[in-house]
């Protein structure tokens, strides 16, 4: 039994626990999420005067603390514990406290029994479970190393393979003869036969190389190296070249992790990637804040931008240039027609800054072109994926003059393309989540046939547990987004165990231990976001432009709103207009607090400001509702909201013209997976207040370089900011203070090249290992395509035929 329970039951706590089940029996809800039962807890604590201490330190404090929900049926009640990260235990407890643990299938049929949708005499329910594919990988045992999965399968595989140095050198001589560029040979050619004359041609070379001067260019030997059975590849001078042999020939005779990791770093195998990324209107400019278009398309443009200029910077290392090697990204979007003045009905699209970056916008097949000539919510694409997928695998075959190296999918429909892509293609998949809507949607599992005319979660959950239990790796932004913190339950983890009643019951969605997953979080445009104090870098017409913009622009049809006071200290946010971005929360926190409003602004930049312009329901609901928000606390002279499309500049420009004027940034997301607004008006030095749910707890660290603030306590949230405020009044180092730490936050750990690097050198191992370990996967992805074909291929064709009768 859980040691926190039997600690509980063991002590005189006992009768306490006894009196608050009784508590909660004359609750009315059943089902109990953790700040429900955080609220209850706490209820009893005050009505039986219970002191601090036990509240916090008793064993029924701490039970309570690792107690994610609370079910009550008849007259037992069920405690769903999390006693550590990753971990769950589920018991009954009667009402003479007696204990029995619950089986993982008992839990889903009980959840079932909760929302009336269980029904012992039709038979079982399919049962989704991928565990056995899990249990003849490597999984990591420590919690803690979760997101370090490359790390780990380096260490785990190279032990393995370093005990047999016959199949080690076999394997490694077979896959350093497999790389070619365009069909050109790459590393070496038929004049090394065997691994023993490897070896022997390698100390050779390395006298070869060692005589030369370090920096004479590879071109003025390299028909020497050839000679001796070595290709283009090593690097591009006679000392690149020894340094890179020199690390193989360690290999060969002393292998160890470390320098199979430094090696595999510098093989050249990676040149063309295809980043995926289909739903919304992906582009370079005018697009960001319409919706479903937000961080993921700025994430994705940095990012191949970002990959291209480091694959360049590998290929020159490399020696490759005299062959006339040239990576390639293409970003694989939609192709919209009636593309509403932006340009995302055009074909192909160079990304701006680079050589060979592309956006190739692939068409969907017309079916009822009402639809698919238009932009498509992301919760209704989920009919045109597949033959998608099949168009864009001839464009990029024809684009790439070949196969692509790697693809990587974003978001459940990108992940589900990149997918289908990889598995026709046979190249290795990478998936990046950005946001998994499980966790975002309470219940959205259990209610999922409720929600389904608007969300249709069945596919979005299918979809998710097909491309992530297919990638070769995933890579998260945070540790959290994986497994959670101590008290809360990660993005990943929650498709770990789940029902969808009457469809089917997940006993093992995904093994969150497996070294598929990485931790590699995004960087900030350095060159559009930077801090205010870089005067030299700032144009004064933008400035000026953006300040006028902000604070005292009239008759503009895109701003609402007139200060009575500009120069009040500006509290500032921008996001989507989502209902989880909860900027109504934000605008509800500043008209509750009179003394806010007498020391701030509240500015905010965010969707469109009439309902009639909007084609998103919940943009179009939250415009009504920050209206209603602003009549009924009368915020007229105290607010501006700014329902503009900015360009990048004056994106930047925004954040930096707030820092002038020593205001603050808030992101009050009720659930942000991870939060880009955060780095960028860190790095732009405005103190940021963000929320506690989700990457920005990763992001900041509370009270040194920023503050968390709990967007469901809008009291609390005000009085975080007017103690700042007050702070920065009484001492108005403390706002620069605050500031100047935000700044290095970003610039020490969230960079882009940080984050290519990683990529790189993941995408290289886990083609080596996939390659030398003859991984064979094959039965994993039969399953899954069993669920792609049976379960979710069916459910998309219904909702196509919902689309063609619209
Ligand atoms: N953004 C923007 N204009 C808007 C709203 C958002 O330029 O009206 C940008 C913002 O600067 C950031 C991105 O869109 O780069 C939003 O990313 P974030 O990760 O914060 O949230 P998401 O929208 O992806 O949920
Ligand atoms: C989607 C989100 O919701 C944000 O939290 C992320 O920052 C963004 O994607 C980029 O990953």
């Amino acid at each position: 039994m859980s040691e926190l329970l039997q600690a509980v039951l063991d002590s005189e706590e006992r009768s306490d626990l006894r009196q608050f089940i009784s508590e909660l029996r004359h609750q009315e809800k059943s089902y109990l999420l953790r700040n429900d039962i955080l609220t209850a807890y706490t209820d009893y604590c005050n009505k039986y005067q219970k002191p601090n201490e036990f509240y916090n330190s008793s064993n029924l404090g701490k039970l309570i603390y690792y107690t994610q929900e609370i079910i009550q049926e008849d007259s037992n009640l069920y405690l769903i514990i999390r006693p550590k990260i990753a971990g769950q235990e589920v018991y009954r407890l009667t009402e003479d406290l007696s204990v029995d643990s619950l089986t993982v299938q008992d839990l889903l049929d009980l959840r079932d029994r909760l929302v009336n949708r269980f029904h012992p005499n039709e038979g079982d329910i399919l049962e989704l479970d991928f565990g056995p594919f899990y249990d003849y990988t490597p999984t990591i045992r420590d919690a803690k190393n979760i997101g370090k999965g490359v790390q780990y399968l380096n260490r785990y595989l190279s032990s393995k393979l370093f005990q047999d140095p016959r199949q080690w050198l076999e394997g490694l001589f077979n896959f350093l003869r497999l790389h070619q560029y365009n069909g050109t040979q790459l590393l070496i050619n038929g004049r090394i036969q065997s691994q023993q004359q490897l070896s022997d041609r390698v100390k050779q070379a390395l006298v070869f190389v060692g005589d030369r001067p370090s920096d004479q260019p590879y071109e003025e030997f390299q028909y020497e190296l050839q000679g001796m059975g070595f290709e283009a590849g090593w690097g591009n001078t006679a000392g690149r070249v020894g340094e890179t042999l020199e690390i193989l020939d360690e290999l060969l005779d002393s292998p160890d992790h470390q320098t199979l990791e430094a090696f595999i770093s510098r093989v050249p195998m990676v040149f063309k990637i295809v980043l995926v990324s289909i739903h919304g209107w992906f582009g370079q400019e005018g697009v960001l804040g319409r919706p479903d278009t937000g961080g993921q398309v700025v994430y994705v443009l940095d990012q191949a931008k970002n990959l291209e200029k480091q694959l360049q910077e590998d290929t020159t290392l490399a020696g490759l240039d005299g062959l006339n090697v040239k990576p390639k990204v293409i970003i694989l979007s939609r192709l919209i027609p009636n593309s509403d003045g932006t340009l995302c009905n055009q074909r192909l699209e160079k990304v701006h800054g680079t050589e060979n970056a592309w956006i190739l916008r692939v068409p969907l097949r017309e079916f009822n072109p009402k639809l698919t000539q238009n932009w498509i919510s992301r919760f209704e694409f989920w009919p045109y994926l597949e033959t998608f997928a099949i168009d864009a695998e001839k464009e990029l075959l024809a684009e790439l003059h070949g196969k692509p190296d790697l693809i990587v999918g974003n978001y459940t429909d990108g992940n589900l393309v990149a997918f289908l892509l990889a598995r026709r293609m046979n190249v290795t998949q990478c998936n990046i989540a950005h946001a998994l809507e499980k966790s975002k949607y309470l219940f959205s599992n259990l209610y999922w046939q409720d929600l389904e005319d608007k969300y249709h979660f069945s596919l979005q959950f299918t979809a998710d547990l097909i491309a992530m239990n297919a990638a070769n790796f995933i890579i998260s932004s945070t540790y959290q987004e994986i497994v959670g913190t101590p008290d809360s339950v990660g993005q990943y983890e929650s498709y770990r165990c789940f029902t969808m009643p009457d469809l089917y019951h997940v006993v093992n969605g995904i093994e969150l231990f497996s070294p598929k997953f990485n931790v590699v979080p995004p960087g900030v445009n350095e060159k559009y976001y930077f801090p205010y104090s870089r005067t030299e870098e700032r144009l004064p017409s933008d400035r000026q432009r953006v300040e006028e913009m902000l604070f005292t622009l009239e008759d503009s049809a895109q701003i609402f709103g007139k200060l009575d006071d500009p120069s009040k200290r500006p509290v500032f946010s921008m996001a989507r207009l989502d209902r989880i971005k909860n900027l109504t929360g934000l605008a509800e926190c500043f008209g509750k607090s009179a003394a806010l409003q007498e020391q701030c602004n509240l500015i905010l930049v965010a969707g469109k400001l009439r309902v009639e312009e909007s084609d998103d329901n919940e943009e179009r609901d939250e415009i009504v509702k920050l209206y209603r928000i602003i009549d009924e606390y009368n915020l007229h002279g105290k607010i501006r909201w700014l329902g503009v499309r900015l360009s990048k500049t004056d994106s930047g420009e925004i954040y930096r013209v707030i820092a002038d004027h020593q205001g603050i940034f808030v992101q009050p997301a009720l659930f942000e997976a991870f939060g880009l607004t955060v780095l960028e008006a860190m790095i732009s030095g405005l103190p940021t207040f963000a929320t506690q749910f989700g990457g920005p707890l990763e992001i900041i660290q509370d009270k040194v370089n920023g503050f968390y603030i709990n967007p469901t306590h809008l009291e609390e949230m005000a009085e975080k900011i007017l103690e700042f405020v007050s702070k920065c009044e009484q001492n108005p180092n403390y706002w620069y203070e605050i500031s100047t730490r935000g700044i290095d936050r970003v610039y020490t750990t969230y960079t882009w090249k940080i984050h290519t690097t990683r990529l790189l050198s993941l995408a290289r191992t886990y083609g080596f290992w996939n390659f030398t370990s003859k991984e064979n996967r094959e039965d994993l992805l039969r399953y899954i395509e069993a669920l792609f074909y049976l379960i979710y291929k069916p459910r998309a064709q219904q909702l196509l035929e919902q689309h063609m009768n619209r």
